[in-house]
C-alpha cells in the first residue's frame, strides 16, 4: 500500500502506539491487520521498517470511533501487533493505551471538550465494558502539561484518572473462570483471575525465584520461561480462552511480599517478555487476587483495612496504585492514575507486510 494513513502517535501510560480513527482504516479486518503490520514493521524483532519499537509495549494500536452504545461517548478497540509474528490480536484490552483515547477523541472532534475537565466515557470494545477518563481541557482544549508523575515515565504531565466499574470476567466470563481461588498447575498454586485482564497469579518463591529480580534476569532464565509457558498453555482453556499459543493472554504475574511499603511485589510476563512495570488492568486483576482469602497473592500481600483500599502494586520501575472500592469482598470499582502525551500527528506509510 503506497497511500498513507492518518494517525496520531501517543504515549498512553507506560505504553506507546498508533491511534487511528476507525474511518481512516480499512473496514475489512484482514486488510486492516495487513496495514497495521506494515505500519509497525512486523514481523521483525527490531521492527526496523516500521514505527514499532521492538517491544510489545511499543507495538500497540487504538482504533477509536463513534459510540455503538448509548452510555458511551466513543468506542475504543485495542489491537496488539505482535513484534516477531504476523499477528494482530483483539483478544486483550489495554488500560495504558486507554489513557490516550480521551485526548485523541477530543482532538479529532469526536466529542466536545468542556472548560476545565472533560469526562470521556469509553466503550472498550474488546471486553464490552465502559471506562471513564478525566481529560484536562483548560479553555476547552486538551492539555498534556501538568504535575502528575507515574512510575516508568520521566517527567510530569496532565493527570488522566481512569475509572473502571465493571471489569470482572472481561474476557473469561467470570472473575474466577474455574470457580476456584486456587488451581494447581504443574504443582504450582495459581489464581486464574480476570478483573479486566486475564492473569495467572503465582508466588515467585514457588517457582524458585525471589520476585525481586530485574526483568532481564527473569527473561534469560530459560528454565523459568519454559515452566511459565507450560502453565500458561494449560491455564488458557481453563480460563475459557482456548488455545493460547498465539495469544497475548493470559498474562503471568509472580508475586512476593512488598519491599517498599506497598501491598504486593510483582513481576509480570506479557506473556513472553517481562514487563518493566505492570499493565493497568493487569494490576487491577492482581490487586483483586490479593483480596481473595487463601490465594497465593493474599498469602504474601499486606492489605489495608476499610472499604476503600489503596493498593500499591510494586513493579520493577516503581509502583502502580489501584484504588479499589470493595463491597462484600468484591471489587466494585477501581481507579488508576495515568498520564498520556501526543507525540506526533500526521500520516503514516505502511510498508508491504509479508
Ligand atoms: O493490563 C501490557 C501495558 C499492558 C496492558 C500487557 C495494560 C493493561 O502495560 O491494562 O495496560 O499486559 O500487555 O500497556
Amino acid at each position: 500500500m503506497s497511500d498513507g494513513v492518518r494517525c496520531m502517535w501517543m504515549r498512553g501510560g507506560t505504553s506507546k502506539g498508533g491511534y487511528f480513527l476507525s474511518a481512516d482504516l480499512p473496514g475489512d479486518v484482514t486488510a486492516r491487520d495487513r496495514v497495521l503490520l506494515g505500519v509497525m514493521g512486523s514481523p521483525d524483532l527490531r521492527q526496523i521498517d516500521g514505527m514499532g519499537g521492538g517491544n510489545p509495549l511499543t507495538s500497540k494500536v487504538a482504533v477509536v470511533g463513534p459510540p455503538t452504545r448509548p452510555d458511551a461517548d466513543v468506542d475504543y478497540l485495542f489491537l496488539q501487533v505482535f513484534v516477531d509474528h504476523a499477528v494482530v490480536t483483539d483478544q486483550q484490552n489495554c488500560g495504558n493505551i486507554l489513557a490516550g483515547v480521551g485526548p485523541f477523541a477530543i482532538e479529532r472532534g469526536l466529542m466536545a471538550a468542556q472548560d476545565g475537565v472533560t469526562l470521556v466515557r469509553i466503550h472498550m470494545v474488546n471486553t464490552g465494558q465502559v471506562a471513564v477518563a478525566e481529560v484536562a481541557t483548560p479553555d476547552g482544549r486538551v492539555s498534556y502539561a501538568g504535575d502528575a508523575r507515574i512510575d516508568g515515565v520521566p517527567g510530569h504531565h496532565a493527570a488522566v484518572p481512569l475509572t473502571f466499574l465493571d471489569t470482572a470476567g472481561s474476557s473469561c466470563g467470570a472473575l474466577l473462570p474455574t470457580g476456584r481461588v486456587v488451581d494447581v498447575i504443574d504443582g504450582i498454586a495459581c489464581t486464574l483471575i480476570d478483573n479486566g485482564m486475564p492473569v495467572v497469579v503465582m508466588r515467585a518463591a514457588d517457582l524458585g525465584v525471589t520476585g525481586h529480580e530485574a526483568p532481564d534476569a527473569l527473561e534469560s532464565n530459560v528454565d523459568l520461561r519454559a515452566r511459565l509457558e507450560a502453565i500458561r498453555l494449560q491455564a488458557g482453556p481453563l480460563m475459557n480462552l482456548g488455545d493460547v499459543r498465539q495469544a497475548s493472554v493470559p498474562k503471568l504475574t509472580l508475586v512476593a511480599a512488598p519491599r517498599n511499603g506497598g501491598t504486593l511485589l510483582t513481576r509480570t510476563f506479557i506473556p513472553h517478555k517481562c514487563h518493566d512495570a505492570i499493565g493497568v488492568l493487569g494490576a487491577v486483576s492482581v490487586a483483586t487476587a490479593a483480596l481473595l482469602p487463601g490465594s497465593p497473592a493474599a498469602g504474601v500481600a499486606i492489605v489495608p483495612q476499610g472499604a476503600r483500599k489503596v493498593l500499591a502494586i510494586e513493579h520493577p520501575t516503581g509502583e502502580m496504585t489501584v484504588i479499589a472500592d470493595v463491597e462484600n469482598g468484591m471489587v466494585q470499582r477501581a481507579a488508576i492514575l495515568r498520564t498520556a502525551r501526543k507525540l506526533m500527528d500526521g500520516v503514516v506509510f505502511p510498508g508491504a507486510a509479508d
